[in-house]
Parts: C-alpha cells; structure tokens; sequence
C-alpha cells in the first residue's frame, strides 16, 4: 500500500474530493494548498490578506509562500500523506524534492486525474465557490495548461504517474484510485 501520494489534475477535476477520502479512511495528512490558503483567509491573517485577491482572480500564489506553507505542515510524524494541489509548477517540484529528501519519505505514485474542460467547468460553476466564475476559471485553466501541466511529463518520466478517469461517479473514481494504490 502507497503512503506518499500526489493527486495532479486541472482546477475542478476532484483532487481535494478524493484526497479527503482517501486521507480518512488511511489515517493519512492531507496537504491540500489550496484549503490552508483558505483557511488563511477566513481568519484574516497577515498571509491570507496577501493571498486574497491572487487567488480570487485564479492565479497561483508564490512559490515561497506556498513552500512556507508545506515545509509547515510536512513533518517527519505521519502514517502517510496525500498532496493535493501542490506542487503547481516545476519550481515547486524541485523545492518538494529538497523538502522530502530532508524527511527521508520520497513520493510513491502520483495520481494525474484527467477531464474534460466542459465538465469541469460546469463542476466548478455549480459549486460557486469566491473563485469560481466563468472569467476566473478561464484563468485558472489557462495558467495550469502553462504551468502545471508539463509536471504529468516529469513525473510520467519518473514512472510514477498513474492515469485516472475523473469524469465518473465518485465512487467509480475512488475504486480506480484504491486499486493502484495497493
Ligand atoms: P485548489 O484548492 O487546489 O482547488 P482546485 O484546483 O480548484 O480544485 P480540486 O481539483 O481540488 O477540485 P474539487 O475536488 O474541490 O486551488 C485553489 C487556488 O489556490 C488556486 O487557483 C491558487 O490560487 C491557490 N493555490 C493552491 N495551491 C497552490 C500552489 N501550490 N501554488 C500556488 N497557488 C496555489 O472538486 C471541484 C468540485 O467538483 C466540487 O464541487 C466537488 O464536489 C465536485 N466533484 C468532485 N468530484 C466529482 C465527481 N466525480 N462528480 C461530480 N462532481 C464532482
């Protein structure tokens, strides 16, 4: 069974969905960015208050930021973890290599999941989240097709990547993902 776990995938696509899942039924961390970012602003702290307008208009915070953030919650005292949503662009894959290397716990799999740009538009405008809108989508998808996207090379290249179909039932996809973990 993998315990050092990657979810990859466009803006929408389920990651958080299915790392939390997956997180509780292992007892494993789930490092979501995206969520600690949130939270950062729901409390109006000093880093939520420099983090508010980037991710409202879709684009990606800083790399030392977000570092800050990981290296924070990543400790060496987990049964296992699953990140979600980081790292976004190949600078934050050479910082995560330095973080993991210095825990000693190196990455397993990575879960790329695939879908559609209709369907997960229409995910994202149904949930209506501050930064789900059709012009902040627009955004968000266009900077992971730049940015992110070139990581399912990397880590394809590193024979970690596994492909999932996310445009599914829930359940569907969480079986999919528990049989490439085993
Ligand atoms: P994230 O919080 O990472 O969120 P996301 O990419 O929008 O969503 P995710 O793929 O997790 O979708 P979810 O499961 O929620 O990023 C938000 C912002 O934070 C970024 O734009 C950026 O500004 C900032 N940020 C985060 N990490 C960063 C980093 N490393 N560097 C810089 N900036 C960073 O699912 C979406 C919806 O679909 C939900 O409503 C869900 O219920 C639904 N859904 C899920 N699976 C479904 C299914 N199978 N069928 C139907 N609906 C489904």
């Amino acid at each position: 069974m993998k315990k050092y776990v990657l979810f990859l995938g466009p803006p929408g696509a389920g990651k958080g969905t299915q790392a939390q899942l997956l997180s509780k039924e292992n007892s494993y961390l789930h490092l979501s960015t995206g969520e600690l970012l949130r939270n950062e602003i729901d409390l109006n702290t000093e880093l939520g208050k420099q983090v508010k307008d980037i991710m409202n208009n879709g684009e990606l915070v800083s790399d030392k930021l977000v570092l800050e953030i990981v290296e924070k919650n990543l400790s060496k005292h987990n049964n296992g973890w699953i990140l979600d949503g980081y790292p976004r662009n190949l600078s934050q894959v050479n910082s995560l290599n330095d973080v993991l290397m210095n825990i000693n716990q190196p990455l397993e799999i990575v879960f790329y999941l695939d879908i559609p740009d209709e369907v997960l538009i229409k995910r994202l405008l149904m949930r209506g989240r501050k930064d789900d809108n059709e012009e902040t989508i627009k955004t968000r998808l266009k900077i992971y097709k730049q940015t992110t996207e070139p990581l399912i090379e990397y880590y394809e290249k590193l024979s970690l990547l596994q492909y999932i179909n996310a445009d599914g039932d829930l359940k569907t996809i969480s079986t999919d993902i528990k049989l490439k973990m085993a």
